[in-house]
């Protein structure tokens, strides 16, 4: 394997230009992409055990309820392609699910979370061939395959779709039509809308860990680009756009003041806000239309018995 460990903290080319860019908006915004360095990765393993963060625990229940009917869906010699991969557990209880998967492709801008969930995979898949692409999943990814053409599956669950803006969702399903190929399919988890008291819920859970995981991105900032941000001058903030179908996060400033980046101010009014998340939320009908837009067939979707989240096989 030709993955190298890197600094687990490594500073992403492209975050300056996008923090300078996002603050000097009106209103101001931030790429949730930027989450994620080891402790946002971190933080956000533990919104995934926090009781009112549904998400997670209802989508793992619902892949086993369908594991054989994803099995005879998806056949034997499966080449499972996996965007942004970072180090979950839900592709081991799907290449467990599957007959003799043969390949698996995990794509990750961290070296480091390609390194052990390679390692991870192999230990427990010794049969199963892995091969890691490092790269952006946010990005078109280009990627032949040698032997790997036929009975590609891209599998993008937890309903990270739901952080792209409808256009930027479509687009990316498109991409990975690409990486499919015509007699491709896509297996893809998505957060369904619901009650906002639930949905609110699920984003201001009250251990506080999703308001630590909106603030890392005040904290990255001050160490990877000399910012002086005063994490106390900023709160979290969760809340569902009817009008847009969509949890919008932000950090809020409780107070007139101005920050340094890297020489540069910027001032902020009492109550500014941040952007710094969209997770839309869609009905069956509205993500079969997206879907149907990007050149995918809806052959069988999933929802849990309490309604909360659906899982869809897409065939090309
Ligand atoms: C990764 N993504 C699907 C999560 C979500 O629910 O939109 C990220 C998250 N943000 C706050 N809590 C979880």
């Amino acid at each position: 394997m030709d993955v190298k460990v890197k600094d687990l903290a490594e500073t992403p080319t492209g975050f300056i230009d996008d923090v300078i860019e996002g603050l000097s908006t009106t209103p101001k915004k931030l790429p949730c992409k930027y989450f994620y360095d080891e402790y946002g990765s971190q933080l956000f393993e533990k919104i995934c055990d926090v009781k009112e963060y549904y998400i997670t625990r209802t989508e793992l229940q619902l892949l086993d309820e369908i594991k054989f009917e994803l099995s005879s869906l998806i056949g034997p010699e499966a080449v499972i392609i996996e965007p942004g991969a970072g180090a979950g557990i839900k592709i081991q209880n799907l290449l467990n699910a599957l007959k003799s998967p043969s390949t698996y492709v995990p794509i990750d801008i961290s070296a480091d979370f390609l390194f052990y969930s390679t390692q991870k995979i192999k230990n427990k898949f010794p049969k199963v061939k892995i091969l890691p692409i490092q790269g952006d999943f946010t990005d078109a990814i280009h990627w032949q395959g040698g032997a790997e053409q036929s009975n590609r599956i891209v599998f993008f669950p937890g309903s990270t779709i739901g952080n792209f803006t409808p256009p930027q969702a479509e687009n990316f399903l498109r991409n990975q039509i690409k990486l499919v190929g015509h007699e491709g399919a896509i297996l893809i988890g998505v957060d369904l809308v619901k009650p906002v008291e639930r949905l609110e819920a699920a984003y201001n859970d009250s251990e506080g860990v999703t308001a630590a995981f909106n603030k890392n991105l005040l904290t990255r900032i001050n160490n990877e680009l000399g910012g002086n941000f005063d994490l106390d001058a900023f709160s979290h903030t969760a809340y569902f756009n009817a009008s847009q179908s969509r949890i919008e996060m932000h950090l809020v400033s409780q107070k007139a003041q101005s920050v340094k980046i890297n020489q540069q101010q910027f001032s902020f009014t009492k109550g500014e806000k941040i952007h710094t998340e969209n997770s839309y939320k869609y009905s069956v009908e509205r993500f079969t239309r997206l879907a149907e837009k990007a050149g995918l067939t809806c052959k069988k979707h999933w929802i849990d018995q309490e309604g909360l989240f659906s899982i869809y096989y897409l065939t090309v």
